[in-house]
């Protein structure tokens, strides 16, 4: 029987900050190596990345392989996304621009099976991923997998406890980039400038007091710092194009020390 799959839930519940890498290239050769390195997990970027479904199933499996959670930030908040993801083997589902309570509550209907939601049954990777006989895995599954709602608008924020109350849902993420744009109406993207650190500040808040996991896009140290000192602890480190160009850059800096 295969190894149980990653217990996400269980390592999120440790305040431990968990810092994951953030893949936009289809390739379950990079997938493997990428989830080899020192950080705690990979989502694979299907809204801005550029990696479709078929792309995702071996990367999915190669980071189930290193041992490692493999996520999904999901192209758009469709019914399919969610259920498809778990049934590859992927153990959270990030999906962007949740709005309303009644979008969070598609959202969870979609990833979750009955009572809490209507996932469809046919999970056959993830049985094999998880190491669980059908009727097992169905106990198990509400639990193994997490799905989290993206607060990146203005939107979103007039109806975040709301959002923050829909049975069922394990997190909020947030996307500090739109969140930024609409926050400026379209003036700029400013991850880190005041605005919108007084609006995660919100969502850090609202995820507290209901118990649901904080997280949120970094993309570099500045953010992750500034995002983990709001109480973010469920962060996105870099995109892989960018730990590419971060290790180069290390290698140049410490050639010329
Ligand atoms: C955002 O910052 O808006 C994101 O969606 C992160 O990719
Ligand atoms: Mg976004």
């Amino acid at each position: 029987m295969a190894a149980a799959q990653f217990d996400l839930r269980a390592r999120l519940a440790s305040s431990e900050p968990f810092l994951f890498s953030w893949m936009s290239v289809p390739s379950a050769a990079l997938a493997a190596q990428v989830a080899r390195l020192p950080l705690d997990g990979v989502c694979l970027d299907m809204q801005h990345g550029m990696i479709g479904f078929s792309d995702a199933v071996p990367m999915i499996a190669a980071i189930n392989a290193a041992g490692r959670p493999a996520m999904v930030r999901a192209l758009w908040n469709d019914p399919a996304t969610p259920g498809q993801a778990f049934d590859a083997g992927a153990v959270a589902v990030i999906s962007p621009m949740i709005n309303s309570r009644a979008q969070a509550e598609a959202l969870v209907r979609a990833a979750k099976y009955p009572p809490i939601g209507a996932r469809s049954w046919g999970g056959y990777t993830a049985l094999q991923a998880s190491g669980l006989a059908a009727p097992d895995y169905l106990k198990a599954a509400n639990r193994l997998t997490m799905v989290f709602a993206m607060i990146e608008t203005v939107e979103a924020l007039a109806n975040l406890d709301d959002i923050a109350a829909t049975p069922g849902l394990d997190g909020l993420f947030v996307g500090p980039s739109d969140l930024s744009i609409t926050l400026s109406g379209g003036a700029r993207v400013d991850k880190t400038g005041p605005q919108t650190l007084e609006a995660m500040a919100r969502v850090a808040a609202a995820a507290q007091k209901n118990a649901l996991v904080a997280g949120a896009f970094g993309g570099s140290a500045e953010a992750i710092k500034a995002f983990g000192k709001l109480g973010f602890t469920f962060l996105a480190a870099a995109v892989d194009v960018d730990l590419l160009h971060m290790g180069a850059a290390s290698l140049r800096a410490s050639l010329k020390a």
